[in-house]
């Protein structure tokens, strides 16, 4: 019996590893990077098919980040605190409080990727 749930505990570890490791690109929240350059006044990224312009972002900390919808088929904006709805028009905002350097993907198109490096 005892050994039974030992095994089952593998599985489950080794099925966890396997759903991680086979989704693609994940959202994540980084280390800021060097260099990223200086923030933009201008924060605002348009949603394109299918590509994010642009798809890096230099802002400061405590910065409104706005996503405008310009394609013809449905997209969102999905980072590692935050999720747009799917939609094909209108906006969507976000504001970074933290520093560091954040990846955002559209979750239907997955080569469909972005960065915003968030600066003190
Ligand atoms: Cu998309």
């Amino acid at each position: 019996m005892r050994r039974y749930s030992q095994w089952r505990r593998g599985l489950v570890v080794v099925a966890a590893t396997a759903a991680v490791s086979c989704s693609g690109t994940q959202p994540e929240l980084l280390a800021l990077a060097d260099n990223v350059g200086s923030p933009t006044d201008d924060p605002t990224i348009t949603v394109l098919d299918n590509e994010f312009g642009p798809d890096e972002l230099v802002v400061r900390a405590g910065a409104e980040v706005t996503w405008d919808w310009q394609g013809e088929s449905a997209h969102d904006v999905v980072g590692p605190d935050f999720e747009s709805p799917l939609q094909t028009t209108g906006t969507f905002t976000h504001t970074f409080e933290e520093t560091g350097t954040y990846t955002f993907v559209c979750s239907p198109h997955g080569g469909m990727t972005g960065t915003v490096h968030v600066v003190p």
